[in-house]
């Protein structure tokens, strides 16, 4: 009875929130030298202060969208934005912190490389997709 009882809890929860964490797909477009993806969730829009949270990961030459996931757990409640910096040469993740080395950025709510209006992000598990664009 208790087994029975614990594993109908287990499923229930589970159907109800089954994304930990922000994730979604990047979609970096062209890219011949591999480099490195960053994604943060950040109260401002410049990763040189603080924020909540970061990913670093690495692409291959070729590599033109890439999955992602950041954990949230210690995340404070909030609105954040959330967005995503590719930078070509940097496949020892030198630069994370300058978008000034970036060669692409993207937004989550943006349709091009600049921020949307204001901090859109306030649901801290689920499916955020980010389309990256060429810094000008
Ligand atoms: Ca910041
Ligand atoms: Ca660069």
């Amino acid at each position: 009875m208790s087994l029975a009882l614990a594993f109908a809890f287990t499923a229930c929860e589970s159907d109800s929130d089954p994304i930990e964490g922000i994730q979604g797909t990047l979609t970096i477009g062209s890219n011949s030298s591999g480099g490195a993806y960053y994604v943060y969730l950040d109260d401002d829009a410049d990763p040189a202060l603080e924020y909540g949270a970061r990913v670093i990961g690495e692409l291959d030459p070729g590599q033109t969208s890439v999955s992602y996931s950041l954990d949230t757990s210690t995340v404070p409640a909030g609105s954040y934005y959330l967005y995503a910096g590719y930078d070509s040469e940097s496949t020892t993740n030198m630069d994370p912190l300058n978008p000034g080395w970036w060669e692409k950025i993207g937004w989550y709510g943006s349709e091009n490389f600049e921020a949307p209006v204001s901090r859109n992000v306030t649901e801290l598990d689920g499916i955020y997709d980010i389309t990256l664009h060429d810094l000008p």
